[in-house]
């Protein structure tokens, strides 16, 4: 019996020694201690042994099991070692490769707009105002002195939800709410930039586009002050070069009213297809807020006066990095958004 556990440790030790791979030390620790392995039928043969001889061959099984288990454990770390080692001189990174390259996103051309002209007229001390998209005949045409004739209150021409309910058409129904939450009389210098509606679609109009409108009402508020405010936005906006021009038009919301117009951006004033040989860019509307506009909103027009103006942020857009289809703003196409 004790010669046969010793040939059976010294085979194990042998097979173990020539062991090279993971897969094999595991059937070795099954064939050698497993349930059915040769150490455990070595166990249950100690029943043919005398009483004197069990705890002396007892304890040899117990020997030979405990060394192999420690062997199989030392072979496992060893094997996983070196497996570790193997991939890991394998699957090494090669940092000089170039990385892949990240798209970053970036910000709308109007977005972009947007920003700078708020941003000239806060550095002015204006205020950015909001408010609905959706509005009431009275904020988006009554309080603005439209009268019930005018074209803009056609079904034809606006987004009707109800019969009083719209889509608002500018965003002037902002400036009539900032006036009526400040009290009869209080100064007002705001600006209020936002998306309108109107039905119209082609080359040069969409349903929806951006509008900034502003307004400054104060004791003392003259022409003087609507031409200087608007020739510095104008001055900050496109450059020192070009030429402003105000030219007399008309609104139902102010009185006196003016067109604004630029020295052509493309031609410098010297005429081409965008200004159409005029040598003029048409970019915003100004005008006196009428007598009847601050009477409707509790202000008293022989206290205070005020200025509004209006333009569309597209046109600008469209002016600062020479776009030529408004509709290009619309389209999210990779290879235009890119470039800003
Ligand atoms: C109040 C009083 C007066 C806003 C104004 C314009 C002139 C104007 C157009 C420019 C191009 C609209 O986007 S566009 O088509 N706007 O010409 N807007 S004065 O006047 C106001 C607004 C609010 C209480």
């Amino acid at each position: 019996m004790e010669d046969q556990l010793k040939q059976l440790r010294q085979s194990a030790l042998e097979e173990l020694s020539q062991v090279s791979d993971i897969g094999r030390l595991a059937e070795l620790k099954v064939k050698y201690l497993g349930k059915k392995g040769s150490l455990t039928a070595a166990l249950r043969g100690m029943g043919t042994l005398s009483p004197e001889e069990r705890p002396r061959i007892g304890q040899i099984v117990n020997d030979i099991r405990n060394e192999l288990e420690q062997l199989l454990l030392r072979k496992n770390d060893q094997m996983k070692q070196e497996e570790m080692e193997k991939r890991l001189s394998s699957e090494q990174i090669d940092i000089t490769l170039p990385g892949r390259k990240i798209y970053r996103g970036r910000k709308h051309p109007l977005t972009l707009t947007l920003e700078r002209v708020k941003e000239t007229f806060m550095r002015m001390g204006f205020m950015v105002a909001d408010g609905p998209e959706v509005e009431t005949d009275y904020y988006n045409f009554e309080a603005l002195n439209l009268p019930k004739d005018h074209p803009a209150r056609d079904m034809q021409d606006s987004f009707y939800i109800t019969e009083d309910l719209l889509l608002r058409t500018h965003t002037s129904p902002v400036q009539v709410r900032t006036m009526q939450a400040a009290g009869s009389n209080k100064p007002v210098r705001v600006i209020a930039p936002g998306k309108v509606y109107r039905r119209d679609y082609d080359a040069t109009h969409s349903p929806m586009f951006h509008q900034v409108e502003g307004l400054v009402i104060d004791k003392g508020i003259s022409l003087a002050d609507l031409k200087g405010t608007l020739e510095l936005f104008i001055h900050e906006i496109f450059g020192n070069r070009v030429r402003v021009r105000f030219r007399p038009s008309f609104f139902p919301f102010t009185e006196p009213s003016a067109e604004v117009d630029i020295s052509c951006v493309m031609c410098a004033g010297k005429g081409c297809r965008v200004c159409s040989g005029t040598g003029w860019l048409e970019i915003l509307g100004s005008g006196m807020v009428h007598p009847r506009v601050l009477e409707m909103s509790h202000y008293d027009p022989s206290i205070v006066s005020g200025f509004a103006f209006g333009m569309g942020i597209e046109r600008i857009a469209m002016l600062v990095y020479g776009i030529d289809d408004l509709r290009l703003f619309y389209d999210s196409d990779l290879r235009f958004l890119r470039q800003f």
